[in-house]
Order: C-alpha cells, then sequence, then structure tokens
C-alpha cells in the first residue's frame, strides 16, 4: 500500500490560504496529540514565512499524555508555543488569547506606544479532521464553523471574531503534496486525515494493529478477546458475511472507528 493522496481542491485551498496567511499576525497550527509530529507540513516555514506559530495540540482527551509531556517541549521555542487542548470543551478563549497575545508582542507593543489597540489576526491551519473547525467554534463560543468527523468538512476560509482584539480564520484541511515518509502517511491515515474512501481500510487497519502492537502490546488482545489480527477479530466478533466467510472488512472499520473514537484507550500512535 503506497499512500499519496493529494487531490487538486487541496492544491486550490494551499493557494488560497497563501493569501490569507499574508494579512495574519499569527498562525495557529491545530495537530492531533495523537500524531502531532506526523501533522507538521515539513516545510512548514516556507509556507508561513517563519511567522510565530502557536501549535494546539488538538485531542488530548484520546491521546497519551505520558508522552505527550515527553515532547512538549519541541514545540516551545523562539517565535512559537503550543496548547494541549480538548476543543470540543469549552472555556479555551482566554488562554488561547493570551498565548496569541504573547508571540505578538512586538507588533502590540509598536502600536500601543501610538495609542492603537491592534486587531491581531489568527490563521487557523492543520490537516484534515485535526479539529480545526471545532477549535474555532470552540472560541466563538456559538457553533459557526461546520465540523464533522471525516476529512474534508471545510470548503472555503472564514473569519471569526473572537473577541478581546483577535480575529480568526479557518480553513479547509490540508495534506502536504508529497507523503514520502510512509509511516506519516499511516499515521495521517489513522487519524482520519486521509478519506477512507481512497485507501484500503483492511490495509490501514492492519498496519495499524502493527503499530499498536509495537507501541502499545496488550491492548488490541484487551480489547478483542486475544485476537490480534482481523481475521481473528472477525472470529470473536462474528462478523461473517453471507456464504460464511469471515467479514474482515468490517473489523477493519471496527478497528479504525475504535482507535479513532478513543475506544482502545488514550494513545499516541506516532515512532
Ligand atoms: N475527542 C475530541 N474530538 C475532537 C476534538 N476536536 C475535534 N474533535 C472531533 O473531531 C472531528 C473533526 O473535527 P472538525 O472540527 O470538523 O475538524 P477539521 O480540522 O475542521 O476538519 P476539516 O474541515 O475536514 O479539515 C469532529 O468529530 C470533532 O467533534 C477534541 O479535542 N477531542
Ligand atoms: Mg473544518
Amino acid at each position: 500500500m503506497k499512500i499519496n493522496w493529494f487531490p487538486g481542491h487541496m492544491k486550490k485551498a494551499l493557494a488560497g490560504m497563501r493569501e490569507e496567511l499574508n494579512k495574519s499576525d499569527v498562525v495557529i497550527y491545530v495537530l492531533d496529540a495523537r500524531a502531532p509530529k506526523s501533522c507538521i507540513n515539513p516545510e512548514l516555514n516556507k509556507f508561513t514565512n517563519f511567522k510565530p506559530t502557536l501549535f494546539i495540540l488538538n485531542k488530548v482527551d484520546l491521546s497519551d499524555l505520558n508522552r505527550l509531556e515527553k515532547i512538549k517541549n519541541d514545540f516551545l521555542g523562539e517565535g512559537f508555543d503550543y496548547l494541549f487542548l480538548n476543543s470540543t470543551q469549552s472555556g479555551n478563549g482566554k488562554i488561547v488569547c493570551s498565548k496569541i497575545k504573547k508571540l505578538c508582542k512586538k507588533k502590540l507593543i509598536k502600536f500601543q506606544a501610538n495609542g492603537i489597540n491592534p486587531t491581531l489576526r489568527a490563521i487557523v491551519i492543520g490537516v484534515p479532521n485535526c479539529g480545526k473547525s471545532t477549535f474555532v467554534n470552540n472560541l466563538c463560543k456559538k457553533a459557526k464553523a461546520v465540523t464533522g468527523n471525516r476529512p474534508g468538512v471545510t470548503k472555503g476560509k472564514q473569519w471569526f471574531k473572537i473577541g478581546d482584539g483577535v480575529e480568526i480564520c479557518d480553513t479547509p484541511g490540508t495534506l502536504y503534496p508529497n507523503l514520502e515518509n510512509q509511516e506519516i502517511a499511516k499515521s495521517l491515515a489513522f487519524i482520519g486525515s486521509i478519506k477512507d474512501e481512497v485507501l484500503d481500510e483492511v490495509e490501514v487497519a492492519k498496519e495499524l494493529l502493527k503499530r499498536l502492537e509495537k507501541l502499545y502490546p496488550g491492548v488490541v488482545a484487551e480489547r478483542y478477546k486475544q485476537a490480534l489480527n482481523l481475521e481473528d477479530i472477525a472470529k470473536v466478533r462474528g462478523f461473517l458475511l453471507s456464504g460464511g466467510e469471515l467479514d474482515v472488512l468490517r473489523s477493519a472499520r471496527t478497528v479504525l472507528a475504535d482507535f479513532r473514537n478513543g475506544r482502545l484507550g488514550n494513545l499516541m500512535i506516532e515512532d
């Protein structure tokens, strides 16, 4: 299985994003905390032109805090900062605005010296399905951007006032043009950033089982009554086709859904 999915609409979305990016003071880069590094475009700096960046390690409620703690400092430095968030919960506005202001301190000081309180603009970017629109909605308090548990929900860019002198822009999810590193491509498939329709779900689920066994031995066996592969999962769950054959596609979909919905526990599936 070779994953390389970069549909034409994403090329258009990336070009459109560049315009909004130029208008922005800061980038809010939403990452799925179950595979945060895989979510980062390797050409990020070229793309953002070194704009201050706030990394949102989103979906922490589904991830492994022990492992996140070990890598969190990689998201901290000159011109960048991070936050761990569960965007489905409200009450993140204050901390997000204060981090944005900290990252834009130079601009704020310059304007405030002239008696002006400038509006700070933040563009929200990230791979499909990482929770950008949910994050934006949470900050707007009212649901404004459309969300859904599949990639490609947001089609166009939208600016929202989130109060306190900050405006943010939701954008459609984008992948990078060339997913050369297949381990990264697989991680993106596991977290649902690449449409299942263009993937071989059985192959993706087999790879996920392998990755889970390596990083969290015992988790799969515990969930599926000691079964470790799709055939055995079909047996223990009684997934049979009308001719009596094992329905491995149903096992694959079950494994993917269980992982994505947190039923296998709090996991970070990046190496
Ligand atoms: N558990 C959990 N689920 C989340 C969180 N943030 C978002 N989600 C869920 O993730 C799914 C995708 O959320 P969206 O906000 O539509 O993601 P998006 O990044 O805007 O997706 P695209 O517009 O397709 O790029 C939805 O089912 C959300 O409810 C979070 O912090 N925790
Ligand atoms: Mg969206």
